[in-house]
């Protein structure tokens, strides 16, 4: 489909502002491996202490760059399938909120008035305005989904037979879990943190505001991950040379995570004394389930690449896989995607390992952590935005790809990267390595008292892969911003590789409409989240607190604070 100017502008800013950023995310994130391999001791390098540096690593790669592509792929589908642009009112307003937000975020972290991670936990305190900004980029991407509705509703009219694409379905689950969810974090940041970070208010419930938090946090780990297994059930099968193996089954995976999605967010709070234990029972059941439409979307999409492998002429049980287009420039979109589903193999794995509540006491709080979820949000999620990034920015500036071998080898090599940065974490947390720590002051240091050998050999292998990652970014950045800032040769337009489905299947109206889904979803939500909350009134309440992000001491002197203080110049034995 052709484009106009302005949509097109919208698009070009939509992959190209997050990318740049992404540069300063990708290194925050080799110099963390630095810092915990020992290999940097200090505090902080060129004004960056390590937890700015880790908040910005967090916020940018996995906030911003992830909810700019959520955005900006949808456009493309919409435009796509029901070629139709959405509204400009819609997507213009949704870009320039998304753009100010995160401009306000990222200068604050800069600054170092926002460094209290990604997750936000009271009682580490950010600007207030730093709250500000992160509601802006979320409300951006709601209004650009609500521009895609007014689009699809036109397009029903004048369609009224035929099915809703499986692309457009998935990324309309995708925002509906999404608006859902940020109703509770919304509620957190702007009801809760700002008025307490601008001193307004004395009093925060920590509990409380962690509950929010996950309501959130675990959905979002989903709206990461959809816009990838769009890809993979809609484009994968193309570029490989195949069909969908079964639309039913990529609609029934979609809207099982429409319904699981939101009431896990509680497993995140194993190890918090303010959860019951029936509750924490019942959520890790429901995560267990949550791993069905992930095991159906491995089926799905390993049965479309064996029908692709076969088509290309492969016989007997498995030779299909050596017959699929690796290492193929033409088609270097499956290299993007075959990597990502590669590490996603171990990132669901042992996602399963966190979901057990026994489990999970072992591995809380450690590198084990971070080395799953690089698996997952470092893998087929980051991988599908590489790829469809650069192939998007193609099409729609009309502008061909430069070094297109780079762009063809670069996700072997973040493959290799990131198994073994995972393998390193994953390695250590289970030696008890803790995450979030700038180990090169303490542990890793071998002039410190608290120098620990055992991790030595994990966080070097941790080092390793961080710099192959780094490298592997490096080569793509290369490409991509040669690319942008090249000449545009060609006509601009809004299309994507589209994979037919193998069989004509017979259409299960349940599949066909998202409304009993809905309500569902909203159903498991209350019978989680009312026990949840119910929990949270009955073991806490709001105390003061007034922490600084560099110090243990709550500085509130009252006589009911149970808080121990240590005093700055007490020794820790
Ligand atoms: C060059 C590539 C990368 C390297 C070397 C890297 C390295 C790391 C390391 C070592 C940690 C743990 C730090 C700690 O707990 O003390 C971490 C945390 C994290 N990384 Fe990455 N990472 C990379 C890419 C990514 C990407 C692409 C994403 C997401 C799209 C991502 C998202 C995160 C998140 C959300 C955290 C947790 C932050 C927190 O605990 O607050 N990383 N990364
Ligand atoms: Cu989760």
């Amino acid at each position: 489909m052709n484009i106009s100017k302005s949509f097109q502008r919208t698009i070009l800013t939509g992959l190209f502002m997050p990318m740049s950023l992404f540069i300063l995310g990708v290194y925050n994130g080799v110099m963390q491996t630095l810092y915990r391999a020992g290999v940097l001791q200090q505090e902080a390098v060129a004004g960056i202490n390590y937890y700015q540096g880790l908040t910005m690593h967090g916020v940018i790669n996995a906030i911003v760059l992830t909810t700019f592509f959520a955005v900006v792929f949808g456009h493309v589908i919409m435009g796509h399938y029901l070629k139709k642009e959405p509204p400009k009112w819609s997507y213009k307003t949704s870009m320039i909120l998304m753009v100010v937000g995160t401009l306000i975020d990222v200068v604050l972290m800069i600054m170092g008035k926002a460094q209290a991670l990604y997750t936000f936990y009271a009682p580490l305190k950010n600007s207030p305005l730093f709250y500000v900004g992160t509601s802006l980029l979320i409300i951006g991407s709601w209004i650009a989904f609500f521009g895609w509705i007014a689009t699809y509703k036109e397009w029903r009219k004048e369609n009224p037979d035929t099915k809703m694409p499986i692309a457009v379905l998935a990324t309309f689950v995708n925002f509906t879990m999404w608006v859902i969810a940020s109703i509770p974090v919304a509620y957190e940041s702007l009801i809760i943190l700002l008025p307490w970070s601008a001193g307004w208010t004395e009093d925060i419930n920590v509990p409380l505001t962690r509950m929010l938090f996950w309501m959130f946090g675990h959905p979002l780990v989903y709206f990461w991950l959809l816009p990838a297994y769009t890809a993979f059930y809609t484009i994968l099968p193309k570029v490989s040379g195949g069909k969908l193996y079964s639309g039913n089954a990529a609609r029934m995976a979609f809207l099982l995570f429409l319904i699981l999605s939101t009431p896990v967010g509680v497993h995140h709070q194993f190890s918090e004394p303010v959860m019951e234990q029936g509750t924490k029972m019942w959520v890790s059941i429901l995560t267990f389930a949550v791993s069905i439409p992930s095991f159906m979307t491995a089926f799905t999409v390993g049965a479309s690449l064996e029908v692709a492998g076969r088509k290309r002429g492969a016989k007997g049980l498995l030779n299909w896989m050596t017959h699929l287009p690796w290492f193929d420039s033409k088609n270097y979109l499956f290299g993007y995607f075959i990597c990502g589903l590669l590490l996603f193999i171990f990132g669901g794995l042992s996602g399963i390992v966190n979901a057990s509540y026994a489990l999970n006491q072992m591995v809380h709080n450690t590198g084990w952590v971070p080395g799953h979820f690089h698996m997952t949000v470092a893998g087929p999620t980051l991988l599908v935005i590489l790829g469809m990034s650069i192939y998007m920015y193609r099409k729609v500036s009309g502008k061909k790809i430069k070094m297109l071998s780079i762009v063809t080898i670069v996700p072997y090599l973040w493959l290799i990267g990131t198994a073994l940065l995972s393998h390193g974490l994953m390695a250590g947390g289970l030696m008890g390595e803790p995450r979030r720590t700038n180990l090169g002051m303490s542990y890793t240091n071998p002039s410190h008292e608290l120098f620990n050998q055992y991790w030595v050999n994990s966080t070097t292998t941790t080092m390793i892969g961080g710099i192959m990652m780094g490298l592997a970014a490096l080569l793509y950045f290369i490409a991509f911003f040669s690319t942008a800032f090249g000449k545009s040769t060609e006509q601009a337009s809004v299309e994507l590789p589209e994979a037919e489905e193998l069989h004509e299947e017979k259409p299960i109206p349940l599949l066909h409409n998202m409304k009993p889904w809905i309500f569902v979803s909203i159903l498991l939500t209350l019978i989680t989240y009312v026990p949840s909350l119910k929990n949270v009134f009955k073991y806490s309440e709001p105390v003061k607190n007034k922490f600084e992000a560099v110090s243990p001491v709550n500085k509130i002197e009252s006589s009911n604070n149970t808080n121990q203080i240590i005093s700055k110049d007490e020794k820790i034995e």
